[in-house]
């Protein structure tokens, strides 16, 4: 294995947001991934790119060896299952929280107390499972990719399972957050063999970004 270093990033808050994370261990991204279409950034460290994938799709490459460490929120990481990955560190960036919500006018508790089946859609299908099964609450459940939001309003679903961090999407669509499940931060992954077989390369990387995020704390 080269002691060539890939990083996976998703675009928008964790690219930015890891950015300073970088600068704290001397890694420069010399592209902005919203101005050019290109998939691999390099960097000021000839021996470091940056890979540009999608948020839920940065565990798979992390997990198979095609990136050697990525960043991805703990709702991805949830999903995922975590196989095949090394998890150190807790970025404390991205923050947010997975919560249940539902239209102004739906009567959430009455719903639950009475037994009702509950359509609920969502991205987070495993995490969504889990909490509804431990509640005792019976579910069924609608995948979808995005735009969360909209289901309860076009009578989809009953409830979604989303991520929350203002709460203005929820105001502006008319819904209303009943129930949190877990607080969401973004977590460094490393692939297994690579923290073995690149240690020398990756150590003070993660060591460096370990110091900034205890400071971000
Ligand atoms: O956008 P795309 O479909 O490509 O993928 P993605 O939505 O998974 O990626 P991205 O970049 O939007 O989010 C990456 C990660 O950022 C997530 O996996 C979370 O760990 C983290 N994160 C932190 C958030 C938010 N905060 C957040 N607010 N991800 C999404 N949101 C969305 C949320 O889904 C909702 O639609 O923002 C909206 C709510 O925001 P408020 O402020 O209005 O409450
Ligand atoms: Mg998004």
């Amino acid at each position: 294995m080269s002691q060539q270093l890939t990083l996976a990033l998703s675009k928008g808050r964790i690219f930015e947001e890891t950015l300073p994370l970088l600068e704290a261990a001397g890694i420069r991204v010399t592209e902005d991934p919203e101005k050019s279409r290109k998939l691999i950034l390099a960097t000021n460290d000839p021996a470091v790119r940056v890979i540009i994938v999608r948020a839920s799709d940065v565990p798979t490459y992390v997990q198979h060896g095609a990136a050697d460490f990525g960043v991805a929120g703990k709702d991805v990481l949830h999903e995922h299952g975590g196989e095949g990955l090394y998890q150190p560190i807790d970025l404390n960036i991205a923050q947010c929280r997975v919560s249940v919500a539902v239209s102004a006018g739906f009567d959430y508790d009455k719903a639950v107390r009475q037994g009702a089946r509950l359509r609920v859609a969502t991205k987070y299908t495993k995490t969504a499972r889990e909490h509804f099964a431990k509640k005792g609450v019976h579910v069924d459940l609608i995948k979808l990719y995005g735009s969360m939001e909209l289901a309860p309003l076009v009578g989809l679903s009953d409830a979604i399972v989303d991520l929350v961090s203002t709460g203005s999407t929820l105001r502006a669509n008319n819904l209303v957050e009943v129930e949190h499940i877990m607080d969401i931060s973004s977590r460094l992954i490393v692939n297994q063999a690579a923290l073995k077989l690149k240690r020398e390369r990756l150590q003070p990387i993660l060591q460096a970004f370990e110091q900034a995020a205890r400071r971000s704390a």
